[in-house]
């Protein structure tokens, strides 16, 4: 008999809704499973949203206490999917209950509450995961493996783009995350953490930063109630408006520390793009290039290839690649946000059974956030920045 793992999801919004799916799926895709997930209880501060989680998401039992739920001897693994001012006091609060924890990117809202977070998980023993799912689409995997391999080469330069518009309309509503008491930052910590852990996955460190940053759209509509709207659906012109007071466009040139060079860009201002996290890498053999638009695709150049057929080709991930033997049968069926959240539900289940950390952990989310705040402080003075270890 495979072993459970009793869930307490602390929030239930959008990202509620992709890892309750995931805790659901994971053992329909990846068999025999290393642990099935059981989603025991449901948690958000309004009863009547957690009992609505609860039915929708399928958990047995709702609760407005998270505090009481975290202490709870069946409880086994403890999955943050609140807004980012909440992080660290759960984590804190799971790790000394003895819970293994997943929490949402980014890990906190700074560097020093990330470190609290990294060293209670630390105190406790406790495996830990912070959800940068996007390294686990395939496609995203299979460059990391021909990269490890040294099919393209030594790496020398990584281009990442994170381009979303939700927010592009300035009468788009206010949600959380524009508020830096809440979120931290704006798209450097919304968006561009993605594009930094995908960096650190496929090339290595990153040692300095030299960004730009800037906030065009400075006050937005109030939003009735706290639940994030992320769009122009609802907006509304006429009514009263509130301060942005976080970064919403990020362009930042990267040294890493194996002597590569680098940039990203993000913004969620920009009209057309939906979820366009890409990345273009070189290396002194090939090149690779992806889009999360086209997942199922990855695009690799090989130099060494005959002359008459050198050029970009497409491959379809399926079968043959990382996760396939999960995944679906036939390649170009289609990966979705569901199958990273499920692929991520499976490592981190497998890290729990092995007793092995998975990767990234709070440790990787601490050094993000490092990271993050040298693009911070960069786009303020406009230096260089180096990332101290
Ligand atoms: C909004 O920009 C958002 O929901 C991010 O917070 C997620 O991390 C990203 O995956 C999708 O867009």
């Amino acid at each position: 008999m495979t072993k459970t793992l009793n869930v307490a999801m602390i929030g239930g919004g959008f990202m509620g809704k992709a890892h309750a799916l995931a805790y659901a799926a994971m053992p329909m895709f990846f068999w025999p499973a290393p642990l099935i997930p059981v989603r025991k209880v449901l948690v958000d501060i309004n009863p009547a949203a957690a009992e609505n989680g609860r039915q929708r998401f399928g958990f047995e039992e709702a609760s407005s206490d998270w505090r009481a739920v975290v202490a709870r001897p069946d409880i086994d693994l403890v999955d943050i999917v609140t807004p980012n001012d909440s992080h660290a006091e759960i984590a804190i609060a799971a790790a000394k209950a003895g819970k293994h924890i997943i929490c949402e990117k980014p890990l906190a809202r700074t560097a020093a509450e990330s470190k609290t977070m990294l060293d209670a998980v630390n105190a406790a023993g406790v495996i830990h995961m912070v959800a940068f799912n996007y390294r686990r689409t395939p496609a995203v995997a299979l460059a990391q493996k021909f990269i490890t391999e040294g099919r393209i080469g030594k790496i020398q330069n990584f281009r990442g783009t994170y381009l979303q518009d939700w927010s592009a309309d300035p009468d788009s509503p206010l949600s959380w995350r524009f508020n830096k008491k809440i979120a931290g930052s704006g798209a450097v910590g919304d968006i561009g953490t993605h594009v930094v852990d995908l960096a650190r996955y496929l090339v290595g460190d990153i040692t300095a930063v030299n960004a730009m940053t800037h906030t065009y759209v400075k006050t937005r509509p109030l939003q009735s109630g706290g639940v994030d709207k992320l769009g122009a659906a609802d907006k509304n012109s006429s009514g009263p408006r509130g301060e942005v007071d976080v970064d919403d466009e990020m362009l930042t040139m990267l040294r890493f520390a194996n002597g590569a060079v680098g940039s990203i860009e993000a913004t969620r201002n920009a009209y057309g793009r939906n979820n366009f996290l890409t990345f273009e890498i070189h290396g002194d053999r090939g090149s690779i290039v992806f889009n999360y638009e086209r997942r199922d695709e990855l695009q690799v150049m090989f130099a060494d290839d005959p002359a008459d057929v050198r050029g970009f080709r497409t491959i379809y991930t399926g079968p043959a690649h990382p996760y396939g033997d999960g995944l679906w049968p036939i390649p170009g069926l289609g990966i979705g946000y569901s199958e990273t959240k499920i692929v991520e539900c499976y490592d981190l289940c497998k890290a729990i059974a092995s007793g092995q950390q998975p990767s990234p952990n709070f440790a990787d989310g601490y050094r993000i956030e490092q990271i993050a705040e040298a693009i911070l402080h960069s786009g303020e003075n406009g230096a260089w920045v180096e990332v101290k270890a």
